[in-house]
């Protein structure tokens, strides 16, 4: 990057300020990765000057003979890591993805049940203040106030009660296994389209450690960047018979232009992840949580739903004198990024929150394993035991950043950055 350096220097500073963070910080956020040096190559490439309406074969601008080769590579390695029937490589985020679902699916007013953002869903699932939630008659489902599980008993009644024409199943803030066969029994009983968000499993669903949704859903939808470790991205999954309907809503219904560069860096991303060391990492990122989760319960925090099947779990701080924010906050000077969330049932409003999320890819990626996690937990609970001590917050940096100089990032990127 040395012309940048010479002739943006505001904003290669900034590049490699973030850099030097993402290196010196523990990185817990439940959705956020490092992706390898040959992700950033594809998606720092020219690729990014090229026009591409429309679809392999099929474009409105000539000279797309280089894309169509990234893209169809792109679309077959998404076919076979996930056994998909169609794909589609081109939606820009998760929430366009959703987006596009809804739309050749459903009519405005139509009823969906899917799951509440407060008890782990996500915007994109019907949050009033969402499209979702605004086009949509949305009914939620939630997790049962004594497990803080999926109840299937209840989303069975919910959907016999309210019939709806499409069920969405995933979630952001759910740290247990999903059943996906069962989903799709209650979407048949009631004839609903079953259509179900993997953004933050996806990495665990392409190596077996979470059960494959694939096989029973009309429609999959993911974001490409939280475990499964590639660019900031969507894609979409589904049968066959709805191929053309999606496609045709992705371009030209909802989007333009796709982003080559972001979809070569996804085929990068899915050809890493047909490899055993994805597979092996993977199991990883769920050792880590598991251990880190016990951790914190041997620590004494309350951990909903009682511990984690996934990359993520929720730390229940109601009873520990300090909120979601007071406590996200504080981790933060002290080197630890988690993100605030709110807990089921929570009392506190969402920018308040009860809980912390706390995920492990990132630093699985880094090479942590289940010791590390039992230190960072300890970490964690100094910081949250005394948050108003400066000192002991300092003393706490100090320790964060020995542990991560032994498992360095970046490291070849930031050495030469440094020398540039
Ligand atoms: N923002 C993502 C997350 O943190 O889970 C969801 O889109």
């Amino acid at each position: 990057m040395g012309d940048l350096k010479k002739k943006d220097r505001e904003i290669y500073d900034a590049i490699l300020a973030e850099a030097k963070r993402e290196d010196q910080n523990l990185e817990l956020i439940a959705s956020e990765n490092f992706v390898s040096e040959e992700v950033l190559e594809a998606q720092g490439s020219v690729l990014t000057n090229k026009y591409a309406e429309g679809y392999p074969g099929l474009r409105w601008y000539n000279g797309c003979h280089n894309v169509d080769i990234v893209e169809k590579i792109a679309i077959e390695r998404a076919r076979k890591l996930f056994g998909a029937e169609h794909v589609n490589v081109q939606p820009h985020a998760g929430t366009p993805a959703n987006m596009v679902i809804y739309f050749a699916m459903l009519n405005p007013g139509d009823t969906v049940l899917a799951m509440d953002l407060s008890c782990g869903g996500h915007l994109s699932h019907g949050n009033p203040h969402n499209f979702s939630g605004k086009l949509y008659k949305m009914v939620s489902y939630g997790v049962n106030r004594k497990t803080e599980m999926l109840d299937y008993e209840e989303i069975a009644a919910l959907a016999k009660k309210h019939k709806p024409r499409m069920i969405v199943a995933g979630a952001s803030a759910y740290s247990r296994t999903i059943d996906f066969k069962k989903f799709r029994q209650i979407a048949d009983s009631v004839g609903a389209y079953l259509f179900v968000d993997i953004a933050h499993i996806a990495g665990l669903v392409a190596s077996g450690v979470h059960e494959s949704p694939v096989p029973y859903a009309h429609f999959v939808t993911s974001t490409t960047h939280k475990t499964l470790r590639g660019p900031r991205g969507g894609f979409i999954m589904c049968k066959e018979e709805f191929a053309k309907k999606i496609d045709t809503e992705v371009f030209p219904g909802a989007q333009g232009g796709p982003l080559e560069h972001i979809i070569a860096a996804k085929a990068v991303c899915f050809k890493e992840a047909m490899s055993k060391e994805f597979k092996n990492y993977q199991k990883q990122i769920v050792k880590n949580a598991k251990a880190f989760s016990n951790e914190m319960t041997k620590l004494g925090y309350r951990i909903v739903a009682g511990g984690t099947d996934t990359h993520l779990f929720l730390v229940d701080l109601s009873k520990k004198g300090i909120t979601g924010k007071g406590a996200a906050t504080v981790l933060d000077r002290a080197g630890i990024t988690v993100n605030k969330n709110l807990i089921p049932f929570d009392p506190q409003p969402p920018a308040v929150a009860s809980g912390i999320r706390i995920g492990t890819p990132a630093v699985t990626t880094r090479g942590m394993k289940e010791a590390e996690m039992r230190l960072i937990a300890g970490l964690i609970d100094k910081v949250l035991s005394d948050p108003e001590n400066e000192k002991n917050i300092t003393c706490i940096r100090g320790e964060v950043r020995k542990l991560v100089k032994k498992f360095p990032l970046y490291k070849k990127l930031i050495r030469r950055l440094e020398k540039e």
